[in-house]
């Protein structure tokens, strides 16, 4: 076996987003493009030579190959020992658990994500470090800058590594140790919540619907669900994970996981209803004729985990990103915990979960999780969620009606412009950011501006500072606008508008959420002119 010494030259636009590099699948299987990434993230994390890693990914068209490509570059390096899962799938949570169970030095993520995939669509690659959760920002700017400069890589000269079952091989020096990629998953869930209510539950009548959407959690889903739990066989849809997601687009929202909204919202719906995206990692919650925003059920699982075993203890605090609502604040406040609040992306929770500030932590992007592993967990999600149903023994509405009556509704949605020539998008930004300085006390649709500013966050925990996260303007009787630019397209730009609004626990609990927010829809459009920079009527993706 030889170890080939490859010359290579930069290649522009490597710089991870929000969550690792995302590309369009045919940009990473270009020559050298996914090898100058690698050996990038490799110089960052000073090397892999005798280091533990994890390898998995969501399955997605390419995730095969490029595990090849991966293993020979770490074995070319004196990787001591690479953990993949079988077939080279690990949903992202499970790889978070991995990393951490096995004490690794880190991992790498094979995923775009909620992205659509196939050859014409969506792949991606992250690496996490040794606590489980997402390379900070210090190591992505770090990886970034090295793919400025590579001109070299290491890869070794070898057959492909056989992943379909689990046991022990080698790879050169290296050894590599193929694992069950749902085991040590489903054991950790075992740990964390009754699965002993949610039995009697789910035999008692309680029907569930869940929807793979064809991705990664589809099997994990099979396995904790069905055969742990005792769902009636048939509860999982779309089970089974196809390189393509089917064809579709495996981002769990009222928009892309339809069919479910429909299910829920008909006649003899389930008693309740979720999904989970490509790698695993988000969630939708639906009861049966009520959808759950993610922002609120971050708040109601907040209020309730102590019902699970695993946090019987309590929370020692929230965290939510910023353009996240402020239901969960409210629950922190009742409850005399920490709340923090982040920019968006996983990766700034880490700190606060590492050093115990923050027991549960949840985005609007359908993302909720715990300390129970560093990135955001979909099935952890189902699951408490059920553990909470169990033991109060109410419907998802009687849940949501006695939280609203207890803490308020916070009324939210989010809309998304899809592909906006990038251009036009920064123009918005920054023409909004030149305005921040004058928009206290003007008013737009009946609000008035109480605050208005570009998100700025210093981590309590290293003192780094991350800024320009997001515009947000506030207003006086506690509405909200921010405006963000994704980082996790992969085709021009996203605009993301996100709309909040309060009303007291003595005000309206029962309004449209359109008409509880057309205010504050027409101030973000008063304000920042979105028609005429997307050129759109209306949003692409409201949710
Ligand atoms: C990723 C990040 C999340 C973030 C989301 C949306 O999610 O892990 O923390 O909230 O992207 O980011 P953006 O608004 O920049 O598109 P995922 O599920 O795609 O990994």
């Amino acid at each position: 076996m030889t170890i080939n010494t490859v010359q290579t030259t930069a290649i522009e636009g490597q710089k991870p987003g929000t969550s690792g590099l995302r590309k369009k699948t045919r940009v990473f299987m270009q020559p050298h493009y996914l090898e100058n990434f690698v050996q990038s993230i490799i110089d960052a994390i000073g090397g892999v030579k005798g280091k533990t890693l994890i390898l998995g990914g969501d399955g997605r068209f390419f995730n095969d190959r490029a595990a090849q490509v991966i293993l020979r570059m770490c074995a070319a390096q004196g990787a001591k020992h690479m953990i993949v899962g079988k077939d080279a799938i690990l949903s992202t949570p499970a790889a978070s658990n991995l990393i951490r169970k096995r004490n690794a030095d880190g991992g790498f993520i094979m995923s775009a994500s909620h992205n659509p995939g196939g050859e014409t669509e969506d792949f991606g690659l992250k690496f996490n470090g040794a606590n489980g959760g997402p390379a900070t920002e210090g190591v992505t700017d770090k990886i970034f800058e090295r793919t400025k400069e590579i001109n070299t890589y290491r890869i070794l000269e070898t057959h492909d590594a056989d992943l379909s079952a689990p046991g022990k091989l080698t790879m050169g020096e290296m050894e590599i140790e193929v694992v069950d990629p749902i085991a040590d998953y489903a054991t950790l869930m075992e740990q964390l919540f009754d699965f002993d209510a949610i039995r009697s539950l789910l035999q008692g009548g309680f029907r569930i619907r869940f929807d793979a959407m064809h991705a990664v959690t589809g099997p994990y889903a099979r396995e904790i669900l069905e055969n742990r739990l005792g769902a009636a066989a048939g509860s999982v849809v779309n089970a089974k994970p196809l390189p393509d997601f089917g064809g579709g687009h495996p981002d769990p929202n009222p928009v892309w996981a339809k069919d479910l909204m429909e299910v829920m919202m008909g006649q003899d719906a389930p008693d309740f209803g979720a999904a989970s995206d490509g790698d695993g990692d988000r969630n939708m919650i639906v009861g049966r004729g009520i959808y759950v925003t993610p922002s609120d059920s971050l708040a109601v699982l907040a209020a309730n985990a102590h019902l699970a075993p695993g946090y019987q203890a309590g929370l020692s605090g929230i965290a939510r990103s910023m353009p996240t609502s402020r239901a969960a604040d409210l629950v922190a406040e009742k409850a005399g915990i920490g709340c923090f609040e982040t920019p968006t992306g996983w990766k700034f929770f880490g700190n606060l979960l590492d050093a115990g500030k923050a027991t549960l932590c949840g985005e609007e992007s359908a993302g909720t999780g715990s300390d129970h592993v560093r990135e955001k967990d979909g099935l952890w999600a189902v699951l408490l969620w059920l553990n909470i149903l169990a033991a109060k023994k109410q419907s998802v509405q009687e849940i949501m009606q006695a939280h609203w009556a207890e803490y308020g509704r916070n009324y939210y949605s989010r809309h998304d412009y899809e592909a906006v020539p990038t251009e036009h998008a920064n123009a918005l930004v920054e023409r909004l950011r030149g305005m921040l300085g004058e928009l206290q006390g003007q008013v737009f649709a009946g609000l008035t501006v109480e605050s208005a500013d570009d998100f700025e966050y210093n981590d309590p925990i290293d003192g780094s500072t991350s800024s320009r996260q997001g515009i947000r303007i506030v207003f006086a009787d506690g509405s909200r606008i921010v405006m963000r630019l994704s980082g996790t397209g992969t085709e021009g730009a996203t605009l993301r508008v996100y709309l909040e609004r309060y009303q007291r626990a003595d005000g309206h609990l029962d309004l449209a959420v359109d008409d509880a927010l057309a205010p504050v829809v027409k101030a973000a459009e008063e304000i920042a002119q979105i028609q005429k920079y997307t050129g759109r009527d209306e949003p692409d993706v409201t949710t």
